[in-house]
């Protein structure tokens, strides 16, 4: 696993929101990654998220439409929590430092993982943030899109809006299945020109759960799975967003909380207890 970050890849994702690490996982570890994330699929028989009676293609309180959206991906959630090798991929140490130093925040906790699978001749993803809709808001948030499969221009590979991250905020704002809605919220950049971000398998980015960014529609017969984590800096608090938090936790929980319950939101980085990864 390529986890070194040089000072100049910090600086350009604190620049532009997002940055690209070409083949971060050797060809051993990809076939490892692939085998873990396609087992863990499977075993959810299509559950979305572990508890919540929702499955993978219907509504879910965000995305109404869920004739559209159950074909912009299929969208499983917290993997790490029903599968013991997801676990172990996403509570490596070393990628929750690498996650850490790119947000430049000493301790990092896992907001959620996603695989995220656009089938063949899938709609594409919109134009949106991220962070708007957990139950946290720190700009710092980051996620982590690891290409189990070439993500290319023609099957939906990612885009970003360079340096969206430094304007835009946390208004929730249910954007629907027009590519365009997010502009009328921030028409600053309409003009803005896309980074494509085409990725070989085994290549992974990160960005900003503030930064613009969205993927094309899959115009061939074949899958694009990427495999994704979210993380929150250490020490954020509750913002009464309720998000993908179970039941029980929510009863018990109120907006100024800290969230630091490590069977939710485990702790994968800190500076001072890890400093040596
Ligand atoms: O994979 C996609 O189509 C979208 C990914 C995304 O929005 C994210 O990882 O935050
Ligand atoms: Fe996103």
């Amino acid at each position: 696993m390529k986890h070194q970050l040089s000072k100049e890849q910090i600086q350009y994702y604190q620049t532009n929101g997002f940055i690209i690490i070409d083949d971060f996982l050797s060809p051993d570890e990809l076939e490892h990654w692939r085998k873990a994330v396609t087992t863990a699929v499977k075993e959810r028989g299509g559950i979305k998220i572990p508890g919540k009676d929702i499955k993978t293609g219907e509504a879910d309180g965000i995305n109404e439409d869920a004739d559209y959206f159950g074909k912009v991906f299929d969208q499983l959630l917290n993997l790490w929590q029903t599968n013991e090798q997801v676990k172990k991929l996403m509570l490596d140490q070393r990628i929750g430092k690498m996650a850490a130093q790119l947000a430049g925040v000493d301790g990092i906790r896992i907001w959620h993982d996603q695989a995220l699978i656009k089938r063949p001749w899938a709609n594409p993803t919109a134009w949106h943030l991220d962070t708007p809709f957990w139950s946290f808001s720190d700009r710092r948030a980051i996620s982590i899109w690891i290409a189990l499969d070439n993500a290319t221009l023609e099957n939906g590979c990612l885009f970003f809006i360079p340096g969206s991250h430094l304007q835009t905020g946390f208004d929730k704002i249910t954007i629907g299945r027009n590519m365009d809605g997010l502009f009328s919220v921030y028409p600053q950049f309409i003009h803005t020109m896309p980074v494509a971000a085409p990725m070989k398998a085994g290549s992974c980015s990160f960005h900003n759960g503030l930064t613009i960014h969205g993927a094309n529609a899959n115009m061939t017969s074949g899958f694009r799975r990427a495999m994704t984590c979210s993380y929150m800096p250490d020490g954020s608090v509750f913002n009464g967003e309720p998000n993908i938090l179970p039941e029980a936790y929510l009863r018990n929980l109120k907006p100024g909380d800290i969230l630091n319950n490590n069977d939710q939101n485990p702790l994968i980085y800190h500076t001072s207890t890890m400093a040596n990864v």
